[in-house]
């Protein structure tokens, strides 16, 4: 079905046939545009910026491109097309048809699953509130504001399933994702690394490439989901969030580019002298956002997850395309973790380390642009490599949690611990150097800071010097 631009709330979910419903919505948006305005991107109101808008969720639909004032972006409720022959892929309900309402017993599951994966949307919006003032381009600046938009979308679509099928208690939880914020220390977010803050572009890089990678596992993982407009409101969403991890992966492979031009032109590893991001550095702001982000993933031996699993409310990563009985009862998966001072492998039913099984999936796909990376690094003919953590390295969830591991993987003593961390860590030292680049935004169209190499091409295949955001 095509989007419906003449209502209030664009939606390709019929919403005008369900006159309470479309209330309620039109009630929570008004307290969304607020949000908005106090939390969302600092001071833009008035910019026109190039965005892209869905105008309906076929393929050659969601890719529209134009100039839009960011607080009337089209935000709607758009779910993938619906497969009416679809049926449960795993776990005790596998074969039997999708669920088109909540199963009772599924409720508080379910509800606790969407709000869970509702809450990061706006808590990245906040997180990023203030990075347009220190935009190293305007194509950056436009990349962000497009970022900010389809995370305020992606809270539209977990607000719509908690509206549409969760009645009194959906309302309240929508509610509630517009009074928690991230890093309060009243009311934060509800996972860990959205309470960071993202205070540099460096930063926003890593967690667009790391963090929405974790955004882009767990979508994945519930799109497998049972309960079908959870999974078909899940694929949608997935098809917007590749954008936001290839501004991730191009963003840091241009600094990186940018450092290994300065090092062969100047003759010296003393990029920071020449007002750039060191290697060493990049290495460290990666260490902090791989191991944060590797905590999102839960547990490596979680009860919750082979309930969900067994219940038909969350998949594994493709789900259909593996090859085995979907039950898992009698498999078993191999984990690591720590037992009396060592990093021990252990041998765990299959159900319970799905959690585990999913980060190793996530970690895969992580190795890859990190292969990038370093062609880039050699190319230039530096010999530097960046690496993936341990996974055990400054984890705070599950069994690693509070261990002192090294990035290669050995287990640490405090004291040396101590010692070292400001070499695996980003230190102050490093934070207010990174932070010390950054900005007055660069607003010149096709002008790109020191710091940063130019995108190899522009949005749409506009010219490089395009003028992405018009301020007014
Ligand atoms: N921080 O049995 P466990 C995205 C809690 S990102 C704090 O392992 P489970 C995006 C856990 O809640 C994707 N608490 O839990 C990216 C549990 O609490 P209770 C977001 C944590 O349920 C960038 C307890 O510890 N989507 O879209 O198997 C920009 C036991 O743990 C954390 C989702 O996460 C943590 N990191 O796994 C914008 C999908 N980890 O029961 C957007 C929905 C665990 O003791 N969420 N805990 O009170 C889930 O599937 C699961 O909730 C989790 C946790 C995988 C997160």
């Amino acid at each position: 079905m095509a989007i419906d631009y003449s209502q209030l709330i664009p939606n390709n979910v019929d919403l005008a046939s369900d006159r309470r419903l479309q209330r309620a919505l039109e009630n929570w948006q008004p307290r969304f545009r607020d949000w908005w305005k106090e939390m969302g991107p600092d001071g833009t109101a008035n910019f026109d910026v190039y965005l892209r808008t869905a105008i309906s969720a076929e393929a050659n639909g969601w890719a529209n491109f134009g100039y839009v004032k960011m607080p009337d972006y089209r935000w709607g409720i758009f779910l993938a097309g619906q497969d009416p022959n679809r049926v449960i892929a795993y776990g005790d309900n596998k074969g039997k048809p999708a669920w088109q309402e909540v199963p009772g017993e599924l409720r508080s599951t379910l509800r606790r699953l969407i709000v869970t994966q509702g809450d990061t949307e706006p808590a990245s919006v906040e997180q990023q509130r203030l990075l347009g003032k220190t935009a190293p381009s305007l194509y950056d600046l436009r990349n962000l504001f497009q970022i900010n938009c389809e995370e305020g979308r992606h809270l539209w679509a977990m607000v719509y399933l908690l509206h549409a099928y969760f009645g009194r208690d959906g309302r309240e939880e929508a509610e509630m994702l517009l009074e928690r914020h991230s890093g309060d220390p009243d009311k934060p977010r509800i996972l860990g690394a959205f309470n960071e803050a993202t205070p540099d572009w460096l930063s926003f890089f890593m967690f667009t490439y790391f963090t929405d990678r974790d955004g882009k596992y767990q979508l994945a993982s519930l799109a497998e989901s049972g309960f079908d407009p959870l999974s078909r409101s899940c694929r949608f969403m997935l098809i917007e969030e590749a954008h936001h991890m290839f501004v991730g992966e191009s963003g840091v492979q241009r600094i990186i580019q940018r450092t290994c031009d300065l090092m062969k032109e100047h003759k010296t590893d003393d990029v920071r002298s020449l007002g750039a991001i060191d290697l060493p550095t990049m290495q460290k702001y990666l260490n902090f956002h791989f191991s944060v982000s590797l905590d999102l993933f839960g547990q490596e031996a979680s009860t919750n997850a082979a309930n969900y699993y067994t219940m038909g409310v969350k998949g594994r990563y493709l789900e259909t395309r593996i090859e085995d009985d979907h039950l898992l009862t009698g498999g078993s998966f191999d984990i690591d973790t720590v037992e009396d001072g060592r990093i021990v492998r252990k041998t765990v039913p299959a159900l319970s380390a799905l959690n585990e099984r999913l980060r190793n999936d996530y970690v895969e796909d992580c190795a890859k642009g990190l292969l990038r990376w370093n062609k880039a690094i050699e190319q230039a003919g530096i010999p530097f490599e960046l690496k993936l953590p341990h996974r055990g390295f400054n984890r705070r969830i599950g069994g690693f949690a509070g261990q002192r591991i090294s990035p290669d993987g050995r287990m640490l003593s405090e004291a040396e611990w101590k010692a070292n961390e400001g070499k695996w860590l980003p230190t102050d030292e490093d934070r207010t150097y990174v932070t010390s680049l950054m900005g007055p935004a660069v607003i010149e169209p096709g002008k790109f800071a020191n710091w940063i190499a130019p995108p190899q091409r522009g949005i749409n295949n506009q010219p490089a010097n395009f003028e992405y955001v018009r301020f007014n």
